[in-house]
């Protein structure tokens, strides 16, 4: 008898640049660095990631486009690309599609991430389980030509570390007996959670590895890391992880689109519209109870084109203060080089998230 779960976690390989590569396929042979920049023009602004080829110049998540530019002085076919968020969502949510058809549950984590609860779909097996988990590989390779990695275990903890383990295009499969001996063998930092600062503090107590991290007993980790975070660790150590896989599907988004007394690109006229859409729609947001994390901005040119732009917050908010401001932002920037009038203009939030605590009550006054 086994109570064994089976979860996947499905990560898509460096997802923003392999977008551009699904576009444009030339990419492939290059090094390929996908930029956000900031508005203080030139190469200011930050690496959001960069394909393979790039990274083993060195080039990571985060770091300033002009590091990555030195690292890859050398290679005069690197390319730089601006990030476009409505594109990657695009892809991620065809991907998504396929991915969704074999799960008992489908828990969305973000853009680039999912997990899965198949224990019924293949009866606990972890033989049929790997079969499932190559079947969706080759199902999104076939119908999006996106690669990804998958972690198949016994909870989302080992199935998270696992789908890291072997990057890009990787599959590892650690069934209940392999637990232990896959995870003694890592090193600490593989844990979700671990920051820089936790491991920095195992490394001056000498500890590098899991099964060295084992040693200490939970007492110590507590007055190290605090009850929360200590316990944490000590039972991360040791694969066990009992939180079920959720429910949740990629965020839906609103969205009030309107179209204009007259086509127009004068910034004024469109900031004056855009503000009153902002107000329609956060009325939407607030009877939904929800705050959101991306907003966009969408034109529909008087040629019928569409051009859309969207940023993401730091923060989850609710503000409408904050919708309005980046709206106009976005207004600004998407009209630069536009030569087109506008004939209809939209304004959308999506990453939203529940406002807890509060759910029911509505103001009435
Ligand atoms: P990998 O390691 O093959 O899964 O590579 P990625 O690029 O998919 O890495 P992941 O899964 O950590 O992140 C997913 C996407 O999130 C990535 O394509 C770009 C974005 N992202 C990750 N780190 C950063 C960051 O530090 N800054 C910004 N702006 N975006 C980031
Ligand atoms: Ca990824
Ligand atoms: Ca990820």
């Amino acid at each position: 008898m086994s109570e064994d779960r089976v979860v996947f976690h499905v990560d898509f390989d460096y997802f923003f640049a392999q977008c551009e590569e699904i576009r444009t396929p030339d990419l492939k042979s290059k090094p390929v660095c996908v930029c956000v920049f900031s508005d203080r023009g030139g190469d200011s602004g930050a690496i959001a990631t960069a394909n393979y080829i790039a990274r083993k110049f060195g080039v990571k998540s985060g770091m300033p486009i002009s590091f990555a530019k030195k690292r890859l002085e050398e290679r005069k076919d690197s390319i730089f690309l601006p990030v476009d968020f409505d594109y990657y969502l695009e892809i991620s949510e065809k991907a998504m599609d396929i991915i969704k058809e074999s799960a008992d549950i489908f828990e969305y984590v973000g853009k680039d991430e999912a997990y899965l609860d198949v224990t019924n779909r293949v009866e606990g097996n972890f033989d049929k389980a790997s079969h499932l988990a190559q079947q969706i590989k080759n199902s999104i390779r076939d119908k999006v030509k996106l690669s990804c990695s998958i972690g198949v275990s016994t909870n989302k903890l080992i199935a998270k570390i696992a789908s890291d383990f072997r990057k890009p295009d990787g599959l590892t499969v650690v069934s209940p007996e392999k637990v232990e001996e896959f995870l003694e063998q890592l090193k600490i930092r593989v844990i979700p959670g671990i920051g820089k600062k936790t491991e920095e503090r195992f490394t001056q107590m000498n500890l590098e590895t899991i099964n060295e991290l084992k040693k200490l007993d939970v007492f110590t980790l507590i007055k190290e890391f605090g009850r929360k975070h200590g316990t944490y660790i000590f039972n991360a150590s040791r694969g066990l992880d009992n939180e079920p896989v959720k429910e949740r599907e990629a965020s839906i988004q609103y969205s009030k689109l309107s179209t204009l007394k007259k086509d127009s690109n004068d910034y004024d006229f469109l900031a004056e519209n855009l503000k009153e859409l902002c107000i329609e729609l956060h009325e939407v947001v607030q009877k939904n109870n929800r705050m959101f994390k991306s907003i966009g901005i969408q034109f529909i040119l008087s040629d019928l084109t569409n051009k859309t732009k969207s940023r993401m917050l730091k923060n989850p908010t609710s503000s409408l203060e904050e919708l309005q401001k980046n709206a106009a932002q976005l207004l600004k920037e998407a009209l630069e080089d536009q030569k087109n009038t506008v004939r209809r203009l939209g304004v959308k939030v999506s990453e939203l998230s529940e406002i807890q605590g509060q759910s029911n009550i509505t103001s009435y006054f």
